[in-house]
């Protein structure tokens, strides 16, 4: 298990940060600002753009000790020596990301119900993502919305760490973490916000009033 600090995972989204100079800007001023882990994801993107995005906020990241994640794409986190992986239910299955990226990177997996919960291999993931909380005009195939109770039942019942992702807002955190999250995973709650770093502050001084 490689250890990570997911009390504040954000992910990045090209169209709400206004492209990958946005995204990179969005990444610089809420790791400055209290996020502990990053994701790049980008569905729509060609791979050349994902190596140059990614390159670029590794470059950013790593010197402010923030873990930058991929989403899906194996082969451009190896590329950009990435802190690690996340992929969800459609993508590689974990037991063979796991065996792709070797044993020193982080793994993480998309849950959304308890069929998933119990397909995660016992050996070699680090964290779960479960959602959507509530409803998110952010990812359009994202599922139905599980609410706090949810995500209590998964998170209670799941052998790995688990962030919150879906809709979750600052007000959310307290009974998030309470239900068992030890992260909330944000997109429109800082992407896209007029002042991101303000955003980001907010929610970390939340957050670490919440873990005492
Ligand atoms: N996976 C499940 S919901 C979601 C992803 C990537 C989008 C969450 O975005 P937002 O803006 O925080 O609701
Ligand atoms: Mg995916």
């Amino acid at each position: 298990m490689n250890p990570i600090d997911l009390s504040l995972y954000l992910v990045l989204d090209p169209d709400l940060c206004g492209g990958p100079a946005g995204m990179v800007k969005t990444a610089r001023l809420a790791a400055e600002n209290g996020a502990t882990v990053v994701q790049l994801r980008a569905p729509g993107w060609k791979k050349k753009q994902w190596l140059e995005t990614a390159r670029e906020l590794k470059a950013v990241l790593a010197p402010l000790g923030v873990p930058l994640i991929i989403n899906d794409r194996i082969d451009v986190a190896l590329a950009v020596d990435a802190d690690g992986v996340h992929v969800g239910q459609d993508d590689l299955p974990a037991a063979e990301t796991r065996r792709l990226l070797g044993p020193g990177k982080i793994l993480g997996v998309s849950v959304s119900d308890f069929g998933e919960l119990a397909a995660v291999p016992a050996e070699g993931v680090d964290y779960i993502g479960i959602g959507p909380i509530f409803p998110t005009g952010t990812k359009q195939d994202a599922g139905s919305a599980i609410g706090f109770e949810g995500f209590g039942e998964l998170a209670r019942a799941a052998k790995w760490p688990a962030v919150a992702i879906g809709g979750v807002k600052g007000g959310h955190c307290a009974p998030l973490f309470a239900a068992g999250a030890k992260g909330v995973a944000v997109v429109s709650a800082i992407c896209g916000q007029a002042d991101p770093a303000k955003a980001a502050a907010e929610l970390s001084t939340g957050i670490a009033r919440l873990r005492g």
